[in-house]
């Protein structure tokens, strides 16, 4: 039975098409360099927010209209299968992603609980034989139940601890089960509030031995897919340990972790940082850890996490390069977690949000594939550092030089010369880019 009985097939009809419910930029096949739009870009649906989510927000009750509000317990884990399946379909999208809660209820007890997974784990695995959507990445929830009000692996409390492991170790089996390319760490609730009544020491080793425990039961299993951690300054708490990607790369190494884990930048999460999402993308990428992406944005306007899709051309721009130049996600994609407004709580409002962000990073993809192919920028910053390329700049690079060698060197220098850096002149350039790919498109 269809969920989305008005809704056909989304296709590709082009940018002049005015049907609301076709792509206008994202040409599945089209090839953009050596691969197609669909290899480079592998969008995925997140299932909180897409069959889960219903608007609810802290001043009001949910709002969305969906088919399958009807059902209860079971019935309904199992109506929101039927009905992603339907919309992957519909959507073509090669990839989805879950929290353990998103897909059952969780029962009166872990035992339970585990037994609802399986029921809908085996759902999962029966329409994953005949469909081209696979699974990028799976996770625990361990911040939404009041178990752990102080956190999962940084509680105060060991049996949380153990808890935690437990979800932990079987959403590993269900990654390994449904062949997930990926499996994410995001510490909802691993951070702290005040020093007054936290071991800050013990909670952050705690947390790398937790990891460490991770790691060794996906060797132990024969799990191979990529292990990812999600940064995010905050919300829920006030200090989240894994703030932004250079404070999470410190934890990592500290705790010998970094040949295990790679990031999933998300985007809204990089400017509640203060940061850019380009900014967290190459900040990874210069390190080998970018690993994949959850593509939103947030509002400029308000100081939360607002999960919106994505539309700022300028922001998928700039985000698909880094990923070009990072040789592409490898086993990661573009995780679409995001949510329509309130407001929009209609069922087509899911698809017209997902054509929307599934466009922008096309439109993106073409626009960072010219830039790269034309050397805009790399060409500029080369003869921006130039100066490191020969003479005492050289030897510094080389490490030939210490400071005896450059006192002397700066002793015999005239006035410094330096250059403008041209950053309007660099901006009108990536305008011109945007509007003139644009109009070929
Ligand atoms: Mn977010």
């Amino acid at each position: 039975m269809p969920y989305f009985k008005t809704i056909g097939t989304v296709c590709y009809e082009g940018p002049t098409s005015k049907n609301p419910l076709a792509f206008k930029f994202y040409n599945p096949e089209e090839k953009v360099g050596n691969k197609t739009m669909e290899e480079h870009l592998r969008f995925s649906v997140a299932y909180w927010h897409t069959f889960v989510g219903d608007g609810s927000d802290p001043f009001g009750v949910g709002t969305m209209l969906r088919p399958w509000d009807h059902y209860r317990g079971m019935d309904l884990a199992k109506a929101r299968v039927e009905a992603a399946f339907e919309l992957f379909e519909k959507l073509n999208v090669p990839f989805f992603c879950f929290h353990d809660v998103d897909i059952a209820p969780e029962g009166e007890s872990l035992k339970e609980t585990y037994k609802n997974l399986d029921t809908i784990v085996d759902m999962l695995e029966e329409y994953m034989k005949t469909s081209k959507t696979k699974l990028l990445w799976n996770t625990a929830n361990l911040f939404t139940h009041p178990r752990f009000v102080h956190g999962a692996a940084t509680s105060c409390n060991a049996d949380v601890f153990a808890y935690a492991a437990a979800k932990v170790k079987k959403g590993l089996e269900i990654a390994k089960r449904l062949g997930a390319e990926n499996y994410v760490f995001w510490g909802g609730r691993e951070g702290y509030e005040t020093l007054l009544n936290t071991d800050l020491k013990l909670e952050l080793d705690n947390l790398a031995r937790f990891l460490h425990m991770a790691v060794d039961y996906a060797k132990e299993i024969g799990f191979d897919g990529q292990f990812l951690i999600e940064p995010k300054p905050k919300e829920p708490t006030k200090h989240q340990y894994d703030f932004d990607v250079a404070s999470a790369l410190a934890f990592l190494q500290t705790y010998g972790l970094q040949d295990y884990f790679k990031f999933n930048i998300e985007a809204n999460h990089a400017t509640l940082a203060g940061h850019t999402f380009e900014h967290e993308l190459r900040m990874a990428r210069i390190h080998g850890m970018l690993g994949s992406v959850d593509a939103n944005q947030g509002d400029t306007l308000l100081g939360w996490d607002t999960d919106e899709f994505p539309t700022d051309l300028y922001s998928t721009t700039l985000a698909m390069y880094e990923i070009l130049q990072n040789g592409g996600l490898g086993r990661g994609g573009l995780n679409f977690d995001a949510k329509v407004r309130r407001g929009s709580f209609e069922v087509e409002d899911l698809f017209y949000a997902h054509i929307a962000g599934m466009d922008s990073f096309a439109v993106g993809l073409k626009v960072a594939q010219r830039l790269i192919e034309d050397r805009v920028f790399e060409d500029v910053i080369d003869k921006r550092y130039k100066s490191y390329t020969e003479g005492i700049g050289r030897e510094i690079v080389e490490g030939t030089a210490d400071f005896h060698k450059l006192e002397a060197y700066a002793l015999q220098l005239g006035e410094i010369q330096n250059q403008s850096g041209r950053q309007e002149r660099l901006k009108t350039v990536l305008n011109q880019y945007l509007l003139e790919v644009s109009a070929t498109l």
